[in-house]
């Protein structure tokens, strides 16, 4: 299997859950502006819609989203903590974890990656990056240690990953203690740290 990838953006979660599995794979960076991966391949030829992440399997079939990877990646490893419940009421709620940290979350951060956003525009995103991490704060206000029931799941994995860009929004986490803390937590996981190694971000944090 082969992971494309930008460092630090949404693929890292799809890394860390390879990570976390113990899965054997091969990373290959996309470098967005010109369109190539770092072997010189064109990545409109490897995933259309121009994003990462995306995996690559053996036969050449290519599979992107990364909330469908990450499910995907969990569900061949039914017996690790990281699998998605049986129980479906349990299963759907990491789905409604995952899918709000994917959809709502992640995007509220797009006009910060993007060359030609207005400040009005920055200043609207970081009004609901603010929202959002107010949720974030009172649901971490019962003392849990993880997002969905207290128990790890690949929502948590993916929502620590978008933590990581708060700071380039101009906001300081550590004004969500809570949620902060929960940062801190999941970055000292040595799966976590080996994948921030490889992508080359540990210099920088
Ligand atoms: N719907 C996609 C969105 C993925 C996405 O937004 N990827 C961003 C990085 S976080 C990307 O590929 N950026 C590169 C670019 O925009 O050129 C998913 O959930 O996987």
């Amino acid at each position: 299997m082969k992971l494309y990838y930008v460092p630090a953006s949404c693929s890292l979660a799809t890394h860390i859950v390879l990570r976390e599995l113990g899965m054997e794979f091969d990373l290959e960076r996309y470098n967005p502006s010109e369109g190539q991966t770092e072997t010189g391949s064109a990545y409109a030829g490897i995933n259309a819609k121009a994003r990462v992440p995306a995996l690559e399997f053996a036969n050449g079939e290519v599979l992107t989203e990364g909330s469908a990877l990450v499910q995907y990646l969990v569900s061949q490893t039914p017996e690790h903590e990281l699998a998605l419940p049986i129980e479906l009421v349990a299963r759907a709620r990491v789905q409604e974890g995952l899918s709000f940290v994917a959809s709502d979350f992640h995007k509220s951060f797009s006009p910060f990656f993007s060359a030609d956003t207005d400040d009005a525009a920055k200043e609207r995103a970081q009004a609901l990056i603010v929202k959002h991490l107010e949720y974030l704060e009172t649901v971490f206000g019962d003392g849990r240690e993880y997002f969905i029931d207290n128990k790890l799941s690949v929502a948590d994995i993916y929502l620590f990953v978008v933590l990581r860009w708060v700071e380039a929004s101009g906001l300081e986490l550590n004004a969500w203690k809570k949620v902060f803390a929960f940062r801190e937590r999941m970055n000292i996981r040595p799966h976590v740290q080996s994948a921030l190694e490889a992508e080359g971000l540990l210099e920088a944090a």
